[in-house]
Formats: C-alpha cells, structure tokens, sequence
C-alpha cells in the first residue's frame, strides 16, 4: 500500500492511520518465511500474529482484545495489508476472527474465558464450519444434525471447504436441532480432539492453505458449548457473515493494490516501440480503470465498515455490496496486472501469477458473488415496500 492517502478519507481516525504504518512495520521485521507447506505456514503466522498482538483486534474486551466490541475498520485495514503483503498472513489473520466471532458476538462468558484469550495469543487456531455438500450458498438446507440427550448434543454429518480444516483448535459447527429450514439451526463450538470427530478428506485449491472435509459421527460435546438459545444458529451465522463480508473485500483489495502498485512499476520500467509501456494511450486506459476499480473497492469496504462501527444493527446491503464489488474489481484489476506484464505475468514465482491465483476464490467464499446479489435484491425490495 504504497499510496495511503485514503487513511485520511471520513471513515478514519487518528488510531487507523497509525495502524496501517505499524503494522507494515512489523511485517518487515519479520524473518523471511517460505511457503512449502501451507498448514505450516498458517500456524507460523497464527503464532507471529498473536505474539506480535494484532490477533487481540479479532476479539472483544475482557477476553485479550483491546476495545469492548470488534471495529470492523481495523480488520478491514488489517486485511488489506497483510493481503498486500503475504495471502497466507491475511488467511491467517481472518479466520481466527470469522472463528471466533459468533462467541465473541452471541457466546457465553465462560465460552468467551475458554476460547477467546487463546485465540488472541495465537495458541488456539480457530474455524468456521457452516458449508456442506449440498448447502453452501443455500444454508437453509443445512443437514448436520445435533440431537440433544441429557446434558449433551450428540453430532451427526458433514461440513465441508472448511478453512483451517485439518489445523483447526476448534471449530464453530452449524447443525439441525430442529426441522424449521432457518429456525431449526443451532451454533456449538466443537474441539478438534472431541471423539466423533473426523477430517474425512483434506482438498487443494489453487492457492493453497488448509481446507478440509470434516466428517461428525456420534460426535458428543456438552450442552454448554452451545452458542446462544436452540434455533438461534442461522441467524448468528448471517450476523457474523455481516462482519466478516466486508473484511473479504478489504482482503480482496490488498491483492488489488498491490498488483496495481507492480503494475505502475513494470509498466515505466519496460520499454517498446520506442518508449515506456506507461507511454501508450491503452495502457494509460488500463491504469486509469485500476485505480478508479481500486478507490470504489475502497469506498464501498470502509463504508460498509464505518456503518457498522458507528452502531448499525444491521450492514447486510453494505457488507454485501462491499464483497461483490472489491473481490470482483480485484479480479479485473489483476487480470489486467498479468495482462501488461505480459508472458512475465503468468510464469510461476512472479507476483502477478501468484495473485491471479489467490484471488479467485474470494469471489466465491463467504457467500458468492450470485448470493452477495440476491441479498442486496432482496434488501432494496424490502426496504421499497
Ligand atoms: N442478520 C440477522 N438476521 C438475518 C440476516 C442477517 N444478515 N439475514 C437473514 N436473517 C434472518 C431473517 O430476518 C429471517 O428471520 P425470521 O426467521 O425472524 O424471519 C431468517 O434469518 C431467515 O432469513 P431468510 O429468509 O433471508 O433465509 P434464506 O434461507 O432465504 O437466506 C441466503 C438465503 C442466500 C441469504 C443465505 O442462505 C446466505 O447468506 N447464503 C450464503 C451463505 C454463505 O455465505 N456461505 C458461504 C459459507 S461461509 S465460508
């Protein structure tokens, strides 16, 4: 993020600007890492994160954060600039918070003493689990089950593209505990090491980091690890996502900048036809659509955030516009960044081709750019009624 000028748009305040310079900081502080195995990486920078404080943003005070609620524009700053920096940095970072945060937001006090001091330390390693086979974009269809006995909740089913599958301390489990499609789902925080628990099947993506199919079978955790009241689960997933959706554009736009920032290097530094790339009117197109993608990105992700810092109950239409927009601006933008490095662009080791890689599954994960549509449809016609 070479050009920060938009720290000082309305959205921010004085910590935010001071924010970005000192994290920035600590990333070049940093041994270099290298990138052989993503769960190892991963659990490096949930180490560095969290002995370096930064994981402390993720969760509320008392528990090892440092204000009383999460202020969505330091995540979303955060993102950017571990997204700007290394993918697997802001992987990190994002999933402790999406983790942990229906125990943030809905969870019990001795929930929150369990788990959130931890994950602010980076010593547990938390994950989201909501998706199955047949119920990602449509949670209402939702299989898992969890059937209460006694004290208990006994498990039974799938999830599946779970990020931190397989490196996981815990997971935040969405099953059935009734028959009504959204009323009938409850949340529970379920350890990795509780008997019934399985990794059915570890997959691999184009950008690697953890992901895994986990696989419940009479899987029994204690009634107390439920999380807020029986058939509260849909909707603590929705108002997490809210959260979390519009720090997915910000990530999104940290791949942005920084394609962009290589780019405006590459493009005054290679010559042809006599004169800079920088030179050509195509390539002046090119630049002026980036940077105008880049700053609407920008616009909509700390509105979306601002909204939610100053009290909005609900950001749903903000968040949902933030996603779509930045994840598929940062598809354009660095789709053009390959295109002006030219063949130099898709070989393997260049940034551009690693971004061109990283990028494309945020246009599909924490609800995809077809759902971020319905859901604003669905708000503007249910706000013109
Ligand atoms: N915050 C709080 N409550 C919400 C909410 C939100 N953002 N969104 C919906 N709700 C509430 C509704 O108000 C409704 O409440 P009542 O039962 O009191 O009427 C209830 O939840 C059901 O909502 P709705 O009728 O909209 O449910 P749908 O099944 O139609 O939802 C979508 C469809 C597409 C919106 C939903 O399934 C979704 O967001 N899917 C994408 C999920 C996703 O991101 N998957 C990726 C996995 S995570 S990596």
């Amino acid at each position: 993020m070479s050009d920060q000028s938009f720290l000082y748009w309305p959205f921010f305040t004085e910590g935010h600007r001071s924010f970005v310079p000192a994290m920035k900081n600590w990333l070049g502080t940093l041994p270099h890492f290298s990138h052989g195995d993503a769960d190892e990486s991963c659990r490096w920078w949930v180490r560095e994160l969290g002995s370096g404080g930064w994981l402390s943003h993720c969760v509320p005070k008392p528990f090892g954060g440092l204000d009383w609620t999460l202020d969505v524009r330091t995540l979303c700053l955060a993102r950017e600039t571990l997204a700007y920096h290394d993918g697997l940095a802001d992987f990190s970072f994002a999933m402790q918070g999406l983790g942990s945060g229906a125990i943030s937001f809905f969870g019990s006090d001795e929930l929150r003493g369990e788990y959130l001091p931890d994950v602010a330390r980076g010593e547990k390693i938390a994950a989201f689990a909501l998706s199955e086979k047949e119920a990602g974009s449509d949670v209402a269809a939702s299989k898992t089950t969890a059937r209460k006995e006694n004290k208990s909740y006994i498990i039974d089913g799938e999830k599946t593209w779970i990020s931190n599958g397989g490196i996981a301390s815990f997971y935040l489990v969405f099953a059935r505990t009734g028959e009504h499609p959204t009323r009938g789902l409850s949340a529970f925080v379920v350890d990795a090491d509780t008997p019934g628990l399985h990794i059915a099947e570890r997959i691999e993506t184009i950008a690697p980091h953890p992901l895994a199919t986990l696989r419940f079978s009479n899987c029994r955790i204690p009634e107390a690890k439920r999380i807020g009241n029986e058939g509260d689960g849909f909707k603590i997933a929705m108002a997490t996502l809210d959260v979390f959706r519009s720090t997915v554009g910000a990530s999104a736009l940290g791949f942005a900048r920084r394609a962009f920032d290589e780019t405006v290097t590459h493009v005054q530094e290679r010559h042809l036809f006599g004169a800079p790339l920088s030179a050509l009117q195509l390539t002046q197109g090119k630049i002026a659509t980036m940077a105008t993608d880049i700053d609407a990105s920008a616009l909509l992700v700390y509105r979306a955030a601002s909204a939610k810092d100053s009290g909005a109950e609900r950001v749903t239409r903000e968040a949902a516009m933030a996603k779509w927009f930045a994840t598929e601006a940062a598809q354009r933008v660095i789709d053009d960044a390959v295109q002006l490095f030219g063949g130099r662009g898709v070989k393997k080791g260049e940034i551009t081709e690693r971004l061109y890689r990283e990028i494309r599954a945020l246009r599909i994960y924490e609800g995809a750019s077809e759902v971020q549509q319905v859901v604003i449809a669905r708000q503007v016609l249910e706000g013109a009624k």
